[in-house]
């Protein structure tokens, strides 16, 4: 299915392509790595590899030892702060990355920006991933924002590894000073001259990755990333929500401030998981996040595994995906909804809907209808295509014999006697009991 755009039902134009260009960092380098060894690799696939959450918890305790040995945290111009930032550049060095510490002064304090360039790739289509390296000063910081951190350190050294050949370059970035008001992203991207930040493909954040009563939160910023997070999550089952906490609470951010397409991952901090929440993706209801959050019992105790696991396989399926060739938005008229509608296991129908305002006269004779529900046993659902006059098109039958997963196609309707304008609907609906589902996502193409 070709990749959509979108997160709320609105028309995507023939929008730009996330392909742009970049060189390496401008910031006076304080060192850097020699560059890459020739290797064998592989040339630009979208498969990223398992990425080990032995691995990425081996980072976590090593930052739980750099707090311990300096005061009990990592925080901006104290002395844990520098030593994490040495570990992580120490770690990319080895495996052959391009670093560069970019110092910067807030507070009176001296902070540090780390850049890595992985050598390769086409340097006018530049794709980052980041996360904040800080903690506060009362705490070790290991959820926030350890676990982004080692999540993204274990991404680029998982790159490496494979001796991956991405069509675009990638750039990966630890930042300081988030916590004091996102200080050391704000930073890069003011001293980035105009022409290097337009060359940059995408900026995906990574702030929080492991709270343990985790939720699954993507942001709903670049629908093109966003989609890709969705698709991964969707893929291995496991339903997500918009992040709402804030679009200016982290280090995107800036990003986003300047025209980057951004998007990232985020478990949730201190609201309180709902009690349907809790029903979707199990934990406590009415228990924040992340208790711990911003306190000193954010230690390598305050992780969930099986969150960090799920984010750092996703965070490299991203990377893998997104750096692995031009991404090129849907032209044409593409309409699309990814808001998550459960589906009532043997109960009513539910419909997920789409708007179209800006077209005129009639639907075409192929209206290309791109249904993606998640679900147990696919036999139990009847999906319909609802016109805005009320006109139904049935898309699927039930069939008690396919028991398969999930609906994931592209329908044809001939929609030729429908107007384009109006509310189009897919409506779903489980007629047989035990096995559950949502829609994922609907569009309509014309
Ligand atoms: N500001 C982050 C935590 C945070 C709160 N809301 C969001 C939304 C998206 C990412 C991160 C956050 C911090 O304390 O580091
Ligand atoms: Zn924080
Ligand atoms: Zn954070």
């Amino acid at each position: 299915m070709a990749p959509f755009a979108s997160s709320t039902p609105r028309r995507t134009a023939a929008a730009a392509a996330l392909a742009l260009a970049g060189l390496l960092a401008t910031a006076a380098p304080a060192a850097t790595a020699a560059p890459a060894a020739a290797r064998t690799s592989s040339v630009g696939t979208a498969a990223a590899p398992d990425i080990s959450l032995t691995a990425v918890k081996g980072h976590l305790t090593q930052l739980q030892s750099i707090a311990t040995a300096n005061g009990g945290n990592r925080a901006h111009g104290r002395p844990g702060y520098k030593a994490s930032i040495d570990y992580v550049k120490g770690k990319l060095d080895a495996a052959g990355f391009t670093t560069t510490v970019q110092p910067f002064t807030y507070n009176g304090a001296t902070g540090y920006n780390l850049i890595a360039d992985w050598p390769g790739g086409d340097t006018n289509q530049v794709l980052m991933a980041g996360s904040h390296l800080d903690s506060v000063t009362s705490g070790p910081g290991i959820n926030d924002n350890g676990s982004g951190s080692a999540a993204v350190l274990e991404t680029a050294l998982a790159v490496s590894r494979a001796g991956y050949r991405p069509t675009k370059h990638l750039r990966f970035a630890w930042w300081g000073a988030e916590e004091l008001g996102i200080i050391g992203s704000k930073h890069y991207v003011a001293n980035l001259p105009s022409t290097e930040r337009a060359k940059l493909s995408g900026y995906m954040n990574f702030d929080m990755l492991g709270s343990p009563n985790a939720g699954y939160f993507v942001y709903d910023d670049d629908p093109v990333i966003e989609k890709t997070f969705k698709d991964y999550f969707a893929g291995i089952g496991v339903p997500t929500e918009i992040e709402t906490e804030g679009d200016g609470r982290s280090d995107h951010a800036p990003f986003m401030n300047a025209g980057v397409p951004v998007g990232g991952l985020f478990t949730g901090a201190s609201r309180a998981k709902t009690s349907a929440q809790a029903q979707k993706w199990g934990g406590t209801a009415g228990q924040a996040f992340d208790r711990c959050y911003h306190s000193s019992c954010d230690t390598t105790s305050n992780i969930n595994d099986t969150a960090l696991n799920r984010n750092s396989d996703a965070l490299a399926h991203a990377v893998w995906t997104l750096s692995a060739g031009t991404t090129e938005p849907p032209t044409g008229g593409t309409y699309q909804n990814t808001a998550d509608v459960a589906i009532p296991d043997g109960g009513t129908a539910v419909t997920s809907s789409v708007t179209v305002g800006d077209r005129t006269g009639n639907a075409p004779a192929a209206l290309k209808v791109g249904v993606d529900i998640v679900h147990t046993y696919r036999g139990d659902l009847v999906v319909d295509l609802v016109a805005p006059d009320g006109t139904a098109y049935r898309l699927k039958n039930s069939s008690s014999g396919d028991s398969a997963d999930n609906v994931r196609e592209t329908y044809t309707v001939d929609a030729s006697s429908e107007t384009a304008n109006g509310v189009w609907k897919l409506r779903v609906q489980d007629v047989a009991r035990y096995d559950t589902g949502y829609v994922n996502s609907f569009s309509l193409t014309f």
